[in-house]
């Protein structure tokens, strides 16, 4: 066997792995993808435990000729999380491709098979990773359009704005246009917050967002069933569920959805067919019960955030105070404010 080949690959898929399991430890607190991790790592060490000393006998980084190749090129710089991940699972498929061919080549059939085997398990693997932190809400101001509200101005023109008031997610609602033109707003509304990097949720509709490729869609409790929703728009996207009281906010816990939207907790006229105000001892419940991140939604303004912040809440959705702000870019900047130093006090 090609000893220096074996050892490098070896090594190589298990540092890979090594980061894959970090990614799920560290950054999405995900204890099944992590133990999944470390279990593929044990399981391809052992299949070459009988040969370890053999393979670091062999081992020569010094005169590796891969070792300057990889030293002196370009920085491939990475900018993001999810860049990593990918970088990290081709590297582990690669390299076990390596070894399987290495193990074929010895005639160990058997252990090539599970060389093969842990390849396609971190094809799977890479999906499970990449997901959660496709299919994560930021934090901070949750933007919702409202032609209605927002003092002449477009969707798209609001949208802008709110990109450059520093808002990281933002939802297209646009209850009365037809299709067509709503398809051509939320297109472009894609465009300007990829460049952005901000989240893009369409409301109402998982095919408008499967077009234009947001970042997921948010569904009422009279709109599509939320597994209908999934199959449609795959396991990469967000799905945002509204709730109005306990009883829907428990049952939001069994469905394959990533964040629930909580309100209205006070009065509000920017919605038509809205329930009355659900309170704040709703949000009380949700804040101690669920387990995803939850919207409060619903009449929240500048002049009463503060009751809101009193529950440790993390994503806050504001529509008219928003789109009808005379300087959105003050009052976005005051209101996150607000959200980061009562989040630190909680
Ligand atoms: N869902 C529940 S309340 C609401 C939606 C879309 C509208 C909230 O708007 P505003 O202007 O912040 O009260
Ligand atoms: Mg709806």
């Amino acid at each position: 066997m090609d000893e220096r080949k074996t050892d490098a690959n070896l090594n190589r898929a298990c540092e890979g792995l090594r980061v894959l399991e970090d990614a799920a430890r560290f950054d999405l607190n995900r204890e099944d993808l992590t133990a999944h991790c470390r279990r593929m790592r044990h399981e391809l060490r052992s299949l070459f435990e009988n040969r370890r000393l053999r393979l670091l006998d062999h081992r020569d980084s010094v005169s590796d000729v891969g070792v300057s190749v990889s030293q002196t090129a370009r920085d491939d710089g990475r900018p993001n999380r999810l860049a990593v991940i990918a970088a990290n699972a081709k590297r582990v498929q690669e390299a076990l491709r390596v070894l399987e061919e290495a193990l074929k080549g010895e005639g160990l059939q058997a252990e090539a098979k599970k060389a093969e085997a842990l390849r396609f398990e971190s094809y799977t693997l890479e999906k499970q990773v990449t997901a959660p932190f496709l299919r994560r809400l930021p934090e901070g101001i949750y933007g919702i359009t409202a032609e209605k509200f927002a003092n002449g101005k477009s969707n798209v023109e609001t949208v802008r704005e709110m990109v450059d008031a520093g808002i990281r997610v933002i939802q297209y609602r646009e209850k009365y246009r037809p299709m067509k033109e709503k398809a051509a707003e939320a297109k472009e509304i894609r465009k300007i917050t990829a460049d952005a990097g901000v989240t893009f949720i369409v409301n109402d509709h998982p095919d408008l967002a499967l077009l234009c490729d947001a970042d997921g869609v948010h569904i009422g409790q009279d709109d599509w069933n939320a597994a209908d929703v999934r199959r449609l728009i795959g396991d990469m996207k967000i799905i945002g569920l509204s709730t109005h009281n306990p009883r829907q906010a428990d049952e939001s816990e069994n469905l394959d959805i990533d964040y629930i939207g909580c309100g209205p907790l006070f009065q509000t006229f920017t919605k038509d067919d809205v329930c009355d105000p659900v309170g704040l001892n709703y949000l009380d419940y949700v804040s101690r019960t669920a387990t995803r991140p939850f919207v409060a939604i619903g009449g929240i303004k500048l002049s009463n955030i503060d009751e809101v912040l009193k529950y440790p809440v993390r994503h806050i959705a504001l529509v008219s105070e928003i789109v009808g702000a005379a300087d959105m870019k003050s009052l976005v900047r005051i209101l996150n404010d607000k959200i980061n130093s009562f989040g630190r006090n909680q």
